[in-house]
């Protein structure tokens, strides 16, 4: 049986911030489907990339306690393998049941509106490759780490896994707006790299955070930083660096808050945001609600 579309072979040239081409293999001889997913390429793992990926989720687990948020650290466990990069079939099999979400891998970044179709549909996608040993503490594009460490742990719980959902909904809903870059602000400032209250002080939620060696602890406690109470207005107006530590967070007290913040229809405030003049990712503003580290 044929299940392969029309191979998507060429690389995707919208893709977020970044002004280089994505690395990821694309073409992969015609198993890239139509929209973006692939097998996951579990054979071509090596030796060596399984090692990396277990030296990597130790590292990283082993920082968690006390800065990552505790629905984060109630999660992580479910991702399985920590030895070897997981095949992804055994986290569906776990995460199915869990929130009815699926991971699907992909060749690398891929076009907006690839990517909000399967987060609208509730399927995650993840990129196949690891980073080489040689960019472990740092990579700029996301690598199967990113993904699974970063994003799939919190995928397990019911209210941040609607929130995805709606996230890809509204995503195509913004491209018809021509407002893909104002949402891309709010998905960079909260998924990628939120921050959270809780009772017992500041924790991370952000995937791009949760799997750095750097930044997870430089989020939390550092005092070079601004750290500010989450408002749509202001993150959309705010530009962002992909190749540094963080400027400014964004800091939520709940997924709910989130969820509630995010759930009107974003149309006016698009019309709203466009119409005023960007941020830097370092602005200070008299009105923001600043928090202490
Ligand atoms: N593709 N694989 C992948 N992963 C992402 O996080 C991703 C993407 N394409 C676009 C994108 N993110 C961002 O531009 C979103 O904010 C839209
Ligand atoms: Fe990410």
């Amino acid at each position: 049986m044929n299940t392969v579309h029309k191979a998507t072979s060429a690389v995707p040239t919208s893709y977020g911030a970044s002004e280089r081409p994505p690395r990821g293999d694309y073409a992969r001889a015609g198993q890239v489907h139509a929209d973006y997913t692939c097998p996951q390429n579990y054979a071509a793992y090596t030796e060596q990339d399984h090692d990396t990926y277990r030296r990597l989720y130790e590292r990283q687990a082993a920082l968690v306690p006390g800065l990552a948020c505790d629905e984060f650290i109630a999660a992580l466990p479910a991702l399985g393998a920590k030895d070897r990069i997981p095949r992804f079939e055994d986290i569906n099999a776990r995460l199915y049941k869990a929130t009815r979400w699926e991971i699907v891998a992909v060749p690398g970044l891929i076009p907006e509106v690839p990517f909000f179709t399967l987060l609208a549909n509730r399927k995650f996608p993840v990129t196949d490759w690891l980073r080489t040993p040689a960019e472990f503490d740092y990579i700029v594009e996301p690598d199967v780490f990113h993904d699974l460490f970063g994003h799939v742990p919190l995928l397990f719980n019911p209210v941040y896994a609607n929130h995805i959902q709606d996230y890809g909904k509204g995503g195509l809903k913004a491209f018809g707006l021509g407002a893909c870059e104002q949402l891309s602000r709010l998905y960079w400032y909260t998924i990628e790299f939120g921050l959270m209250r809780q009772t017992n002080g500041l924790r991370a939620y952000g995937a791009g955070i949760l799997s750095s060696g750097g930044e997870l602890q430089y989020s939390v406690h550092s005092e070079k930083p601004n750290r500010i109470a989450l408002s749509p207005e202001r993150v959309m107006r705010t530009r962002y660096k992909i190749d540094s530590y963080q400027q400014t967070y964004f800091v939520i007290d709940s997924f709910q808050q989130l969820f509630d913040l995010t759930a009107p229809d974003f149309t006016p405030l698009y019309q709203r945001v466009k119409a005023q003049s960007e941020l830097a990712a370092d602005a200070r503003l008299p009105e923001d609600a600043t928090i202490a580290p």
